[in-house]
């Protein structure tokens, strides 16, 4: 199951205690205070991990502590610091305090960290306390509380390539050829209910494809899956409009080609401005009014290329993979999240 929007519980370790302690040995003529320094509690820490592509897991396991610090001890010993727990995300996830609404940041690249719940401060012992006026300090601090409060975690996927069209239109089928990814392909519109990743791997180099769901007429409104994907189009650098170009549906292929247009533009404008192609499919089946010369005019009106690809019999599909890998090394000189 895909899950790109979660709510969790984090708690930052307390601080260990300081400690009231007095030097009582039998040869040592002045004995003192030597309480020790409670150590510092654990922080609770969002680590982005590659692997990772949704926060399906986090949903059943959704309160993270941090272990707390020790206490002091006498002899000035200070106490043990206690350890992080690390939560691990997939990269593009970003946090906010569920109460306030304030942003914390998000983590983008595989190894990212970002602080959510700091870790109480360890607490003074009655060593620190030691002054002229006062030779026997009997206080010392307790540790300081660690912070705590519930995050909401988005995800947005960070793919190079997004692949993008009504539904049917071979979208899953040209993933599962150029990637490892299987998504779940059939012959009816919505089969594929969630993003999928697939990392296309071309001339010695890869980029990551993402399959996005969803986008039928209206779905910038909520129509279809709707809004529940297209926010995952905004962090993909280079967007593929993937159209059915066998002829076979019966349907107008400039019209195909605009209506998702028109979904992205509506949903945010700017990615249009973003370097994409027209992706023309099932180009083993073609019927007998071949509405390839169609989609190619359309396209051209927009500035679009358009690549013939079949899925089943593997045509155009090289081609494709190479021109694909030269936008997106084009766009990585201007990071996505940057733009985004
Ligand atoms: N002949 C032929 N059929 C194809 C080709 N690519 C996909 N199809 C068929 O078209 C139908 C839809 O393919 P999918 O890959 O599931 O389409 P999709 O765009 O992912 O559809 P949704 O997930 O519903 O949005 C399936 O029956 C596929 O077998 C192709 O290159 N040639
Ligand atoms: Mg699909």
């Amino acid at each position: 199951m895909f899950v790109d929007q979660v709510k969790i519980f984090v708690k930052g370790g307390d601080g260990g205690n300081g400690c009231v302690s007095f030097r009582r040995e039998a040869h040592v003529p002045r004995g003192g205070p030597d309480g020790g320094v409670g150590g510092n509690g654990g922080d609770v820490v969002l680590v982005a991990v590659s692997h990772q592509n949704t926060l399906l897991a986090l949903r059943y396991h959704a309160e993270y502590r941090a272990e707390r610090g020790r206490h002091g001890g006498p002899g000035n010993r200070t106490g043990a610091v206690g350890e992080d727990t690390l939560v691990p995300v997939p990269p593009g996830t970003s946090a906010r305090d569920e109460a306030s609404g304030e942003a914390l940041g998000e983590v983008l690249r595989d190894g990212d960290r970002l602080l959510v719940a700091r870790g109480g401060r360890g607490g003074r012992g009655n060593r620190s306390f030691l002054s002229n006026r006062n030779r026997a300090p009997r206080e010392a601090e307790p540790g300081g509380p660690g912070e705590e409060r519930w995050l909401r975690l988005d995800l947005r996927l960070i793919a190079d390539v997004g692949l993008l069209g009504l539904p049917n239109a071979g979208k899953s089928t040209l993933l599962s050829r150029i990637s490892a990814a299987r998504p779940k392909i059939a012959d009816y519109p919505f089969t594929t209910l969630t993003p999928v990743l697939g990392l296309v791997e071309v001339d010695g180099r890869s980029f990551v494809a993402a399959d996005i769901p969803g986008i039928i007429e209206g779905a910038s409104e909520g129509a279809g899956l709707g809004l529940r994907f297209l926010r995952h189009v905004e962090r993909t650098r280079v967007l593929v409009h993937v159209v059915d170009g066998s002829g076979a549906s019966g349907r107008d292929v400039a019209e195909d080609l605009r209506l998702v247009r028109e979904e992205v533009l509506r949903w945010d404008a700017s990615l249009l401005e973003r370097p994409q192609l027209v992706v023309a499919s099932k180009r083993d089946a073609v019927s007998e009014e071949d509405p390839l010369p169609r989609l190619r005019e359309s396209a051209a009106a927009l500035g679009l290329e358009v690549v013939p690809v079949s899925a089943v019999s593997g045509e155009g599909l090289l081609a494709l993979e190479r021109r694909l890998l030269s936008l997106v090394d084009a766009s990585r000189e201007t990071p996505a999240e940057e733009t985004a």
